[in-house]
């Protein structure tokens, strides 16, 4: 997709930049995402204790993030190994070929570590570089919930999709809403202070005008909800490239759109997304609360 979310017409079907194998590259999203899912899942110790933290004291980190990104780093690697890698738990590496994975090997980290079923892995090839906003595409990802066994997969011009265990892959569409009063609207806050205390001040100011929040802990599955339809849409200041990646593209593929606060890329200073009409209302709105918000050291971000 291009800046903006708004997807163009794929060069042809399956096949994207550089002639890339996209459902190929879909496909194996897909495998690793739901063989690191099974991980955390499987093997997550009885006392799952903090390894580290990152950004603040409650900014943690566990050994089965640590674990699951090794392992979709080995089989990434030994499936294709001139590709990129980007992780959330580690620095990025580049590689010789038109693609990156830019992974979260558990987006909902505090949600796995309380034990509250709503995490995901997320696995997705990408185009450009990453860590520039504007300046990179997904082509192909999924993303697995991996406490409710579901998984979401899209590539470019592929449409998005939904597999649940007993049920057959379900195509997935962007609600029909486009009114705010009614939107149930998805959000989320971040490890530090300053930064929560500007989403707060922004929330302030936004909740009167829709029908209510959900913050549900992922970035990921908020914006695969909000593909489904299950959510309306969703806002929030903080992510990265790895929380927002896969499910950018299932997003776009399921007839959203995601941009920033300006209607450009998102990026780490505002996610806005959902279905077009709604998106941009919902960005107006967040604009003018954020205009309005008092100004924290978050300025100086
Ligand atoms: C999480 C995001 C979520 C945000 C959380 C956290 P993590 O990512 O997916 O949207 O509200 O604060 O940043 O840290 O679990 O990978």
């Amino acid at each position: 997709m291009r800046p903006g979310g708004q997807l163009p017409a794929p060069e042809r079907a399956g096949s994207g930049p550089a002639g890339l194998d996209l459902p190929g590259l879909e496909a194996l999203a897909a495998e690793v995402a739901s063989e690191a899912a099974r991980l955390v899942v499987e093997e997550r110790p009885a006392r799952l204790d903090v390894a580290r933290t990152k950004s603040s004291a409650t900014d943690v980190v566990t050994v089965m993030d640590q674990r699951s990104q090794d392992l979709l780093r080995a089989r990434l690697r030994a499936a294709r190994p001139d590709d990129g890698f980007l992780g959330e738990e580690e620095g990025g590496r580049a590689g010789a070929s038109p693609v990156t994975w830019v992974v979260d090997p558990i987006d909902g980290t505090v949600n796995y570590l309380y034990g509250i079923p709503s995490y995901a892995v997320s696995v997705a090839a990408v185009v450009g570089d990453p860590s520039v906003p504007g300046a990179w595409e997904t082509v192909a990802g999924a993303v697995a919930g991996a406490a409710t066994g579901e998984l979401f997969r899209a590539h470019r011009g592929g449409g998005a999709w939904v597999e649940r265990a007993g049920a057959p892959p379900a195509r997935l569409q962007v609600g029909a809403g486009s009114e705010l009063a009614q939107a149930l609207v998805g959000t989320g806050f971040g490890y530090e202070a300053h930064v929560r205390e500007w989403q707060a001040a922004v929330l302030l100011r936004v909740l009167p005008s829709i029908r209510d929040i959900r913050r549900i802990g992922s970035a990921a599955l908020d914006l695969c909800a909000v593909a489904e339809g299950a959510l309306d849409a969703y806002f929030e200041r903080g992510l990265h490239a790895w929380d927002l990646a896969a499910a950018w593209l299932v997003l776009a593929e399921a007839g959203g759109v995601v941009t920033g606060l300006a209607g450009g890329p998102p990026d780490w200073s505002m996610v806005v997304a959902g279905p077009p009409d709604l998106q941009e209302r919902l960005r107006s709105l967040v604009a003018e609360a954020a205009a309005q918000a008092p100004r924290t050291r978050q300025a100086a971000e």
